[in-house]
């Protein structure tokens, strides 16, 4: 059973990420939620439409985003590197961002959180298992370190300050699956724009770990544990499973043994 809805759109709504492929779709899904949408991201982005601002701030700047955080209500944190990088980059946008972010929150009142984290938190497991919001964490790298990290820093600042985040564990949010793993790990953009928006508007949100997926018909990941959310998956991958022929990888290779696919075996960056 899934808790009421909030009826009164937000004040204002703080959009990291926003010059980016998700952010760029959520610019114009999370429109309703808010009187004014404040668009940020390192890189350029598109001008202010009605009721916008844009703002370009480095994640890793803490008075940029202490500055960036003012005067809004809640914070949909798309944000940062969003691929398997060397540690250093990914310490300074997403260790030390997420860190900016949160004490920004704390400082100025922000209630609630969606935190873009990624199935990278859990891609060692193996692709037989099904998890939940409560499975060991298994980070296939830095970039799945720096999304756990995020996981935990939110739960801190939900127990020590009461402020409300969902982690979403996104899968693949294309336009559509790419490989033969997407089938399991695909969202619709549709699906993404929903989710988030479920989390804005329920009343009780607490710290709620959600995966980010269609309802496919290998899906890998359980959302008993965020019913509360009231999230129901419109779209599945079962549409393009007998279409052309998506790229697999090698029977047996870690790729295709575990949830992260490529991402387990990049890296270590070694710098000379
Ligand atoms: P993206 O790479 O297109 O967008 C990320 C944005 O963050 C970019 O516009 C980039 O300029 C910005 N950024 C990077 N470093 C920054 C910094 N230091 N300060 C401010 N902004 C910075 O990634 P995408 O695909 O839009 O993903 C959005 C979020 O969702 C990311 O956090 C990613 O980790 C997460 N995610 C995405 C998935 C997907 O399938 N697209 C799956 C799982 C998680
Ligand atoms: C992610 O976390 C990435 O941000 C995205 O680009 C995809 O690689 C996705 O995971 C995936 O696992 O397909």
């Amino acid at each position: 059973m899934h808790s009421k809805t909030r009826q009164e759109p937000l004040r204002r709504l703080l959009l990291t990420g926003a010059a980016g492929a998700l952010g760029r779709v959520l610019r114009e899904g999370l429109k309703p939620c808010a009187q004014v949408l404040r668009l940020s991201d390192i890189a350029a982005m598109a001008p202010a439409g009605a009721a916008e601002e844009v703002v370009v701030c480095d994640l890793a700047d803490k008075q940029a985003v202490d500055r960036l955080v003012a005067g809004c209500d809640a914070i949909v944190h798309m944000g940062g590197v969003s691929v398997e990088r060397p540690f250093e980059e990914v310490l300074e946008a997403n260790i030390r961002g997420s860190f900016h972010l949160y004490e920004g929150a704390r400082r100025h009142g922000v209630r609630r959180v969606v935190f873009a984290s990624s199935n990278h938190v859990v891609g060692f497991h193996d692709t037989c298992d099904r998890l939940d919001a409560d499975c060991a964490r298994r980070p296939d790298g830095y970039y799945g370190l720096s999304k756990s990290f995020g996981e935990d820093l939110s739960r801190f600042y939900f127990d020590r300050y009461g402020i409300e985040t969902a982690c979403l564990r996104i899968g693949s949010a294309y336009p559509q699956p790419q490989d033969q793993r997407m089938l399991s790990t695909w969202m619709s953009y549709a699906d993404l724009t929903a989710l988030v928006q479920r989390c804005l508007a329920v009343e009780q949100l607490g710290h709620t770990i959600v995966y980010g997926a269609s309802a496919n018909p290998s899906a890998w990941w359980d959302n008993g544990k965020a019913e509360h959310l009231g999230f129901v998956p419109r779209d599945s991958s079962a549409q393009f499973a007998a279409t052309a022929a998506l790229p697999g990888f090698a029977p047996g290779s870690p790729e295709a043994r575990y949830q992260g696919g490529s991402f387990v075996t990049r890296g270590p960056f070694e710098t000379p």
